[in-house]
């Protein structure tokens, strides 16, 4: 396992033809625009390029032209390539059922999450990305690749999402000059941005005001924390994917530090959701659960009743806040 860095990266296309480039489980805007953005520069190359993410596309994305070419839950002929690129993956089961071939051909890694233990046999991590699209735009300059309307449009997308659309303690200078760029090239951000802001479901709103109705606050107002049953699923017509969203719902309010939402996939599968403002680290928690993220976003899954998990994460939670000194 090593650290390449970019030069790494550009060392490994170089010697390779045919890529399999996957996003993780679950896809965020970051995820979906790495492994777009990334197979559309590599094709620009002459390079062979298969993509793929092992969950059904977003919804809000269903209707974005450029993810056609990503393979949904399809299967992958292990013939078909002779190298695998990874992107905004922390660790190999984000893979989901894609993690199986990992060990067929040589992979690399590209990241930024805190928690990735440099899993590929080649890894490129830069902490101080704002998101993969970034890295993986600084790599496709580096490269000399030529960017369109739609290469840029797509690119910008997860840096967009990323640091939820310029505001969040990741939108530093060298971001913003990327972004700048990309504008100049021809992203349509506004595009993006509606496309991401403003194609809810009404459905998404009556679990919202489902979840809503089951906040609890302590902590002296710092720790909000909620959950989402599968009967309220039911019950308002949503999937677990719609509930993504609403842990920012969460983060917003007032006086807030910390968030987080309890989501049951099943009867003893809670997916928990982490989020924090100004201070306090969710990623070592989520990672103590065997998960991993960033310092004010993070997630993890727990394998036990919706009660036991709320009430142990709540409790683990309170002390490490009380503890922490800022
Ligand atoms: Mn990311």
């Amino acid at each position: 396992m090593t650290e390449t860095g970019i030069n790494g990266l550009k060392e490994y296309i170089n010697t390779h033809n045919r890529f399999l480039i996957i996003g993780h489980i679950e896809p965020d805007g970051d995820c979906i625009s790495s492994v777009l953005s990334l197979s559309y520069g590599l094709r620009r190359i002459q390079k062979k390029v298969i993509s793929a993410i092992d969950s059904q596309c977003p919804a809000i994305y269903e209707e974005f032209q450029p993810v056609s070419q990503i393979t949904f839950e399809g299967d992958i002929c292990v013939e078909d390539f002779d190298a695998i690129i990874t992107v905004d993956s922390s660790s190999p089961d984000r893979m989901g059922k894609y993690q199986g071939l990992m060990d067929k051909k040589p992979n690399f890694v590209i990241d930024h999450h805190v928690t990735n233990k440099l899993w590929g046999n080649y890894n490129w991590l830069d902490l101080e990305a704002s998101s993969t699209a970034e890295m993986v735009y600084r790599f496709l300059k580096e490269l000399g690749i030529e960017y369109d309307p739609v290469l840029a449009t797509i690119n910008m997308l997860g840096i967009q999402t990323d640091t939820g659309f310029f505001k969040y303690t990741n939108t530093g200078w060298r971001v913003m000059e990327i972004a700048s760029e990309l504008i100049k090239q021809g992203a349509n951000a506004p595009f993006n941005a509606s496309m991401v802001l403003e194609n809810n479901r009404v459905q998404e709103f009556y679990l919202l005001s489902e979840m809503a109705k089951k906040i609890k606050i302590t902590l002296d107002g710092t720790l909000i924390y909620s959950f989402i049953t599968l009967d309220m699923l039911e019950k308002t017509g949503c999937t677990y994917e719609d509930a993504a969203g609403l842990i920012g719902e969460l983060r917003s309010i007032k006086g807030v530090e910390t968030a987080i939402l309890f989501t049951e996939m099943d009867k003893e599968e809670i997916k928990v959701s982490f989020r924090s403002k100004k201070w306090f680290d969710v990623a070592d928690i989520a990672i103590e659960y065997g998960g991993g993220g960033h310092q004010r976003a993070s997630g993890c899954t727990i394998y036990q009743t919706m009660d036991q998990t709320i009430d142990e994460v709540v409790n683990n939670t309170k002390k490490r806040m009380e503890t922490v000194n800022y």
